[in-house]
């Protein structure tokens, strides 16, 4: 089935200039980029993405993190979109994911891992909704 899936470029891939290097790694996969924009993450929206890691050590590190430059966000289109993405960008830890992966070729630590990606179809849908509120 043809679905969506909500990536971020986080702060880090922008700032290093990876944009491009990232998206043709999910258009080479035949994904198609169906949405996209730069915008700098307020703390508000940054809350509610990571609602459920608050609480854990890393949370303030990841919410000053995400929110410190632009980030560019984007939905992707294509067959199973949502497994496909979380093959392309690797495991979250650069040091576990797989070669050839987004994270394995440019992350640079655990936080600072370069692309968030929905993780099922349900949360596709719900941070196509926080990130993209105009298309509702
Ligand atoms: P992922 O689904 O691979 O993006 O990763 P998780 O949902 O497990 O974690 C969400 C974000 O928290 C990751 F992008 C990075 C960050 N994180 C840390 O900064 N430190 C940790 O120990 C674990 C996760």
């Amino acid at each position: 089935m043809v679905e969506k899936s909500m990536v971020l470029i986080k702060p880090d891939g922008v700032e290093r200039n990876l944009i491009g290097n990232i998206i043709s790694c999910y258009e080479d996969n035949g994904l198609k980029v169906v949405q996209l924009k730069l915008m700098k993450a307020t703390r508000e929206i940054a809350e509610k993405h990571y609602s459920q890691h608050k609480g854990k050590d890393f949370y303030e590190e990841l919410i000053t993190f995400i929110t410190r430059s632009p980030l560019c966000a984007i939905i992707l289109q294509g067959e199973d979109v949502v497994e496909q993405v979380r093959r392309i960008n690797g495991a979250t830890s650069p040091d576990d994911a797989e070669e050839g992966t987004i994270r394995h070729r440019y992350a640079r630590s655990k936080t600072e891992n370069c692309v968030h990606a929905s993780d099922t179809l349900e949360s596709a849908k719900a941070e196509i909704n926080l990130w993209f509120p105009e298309l509702g």
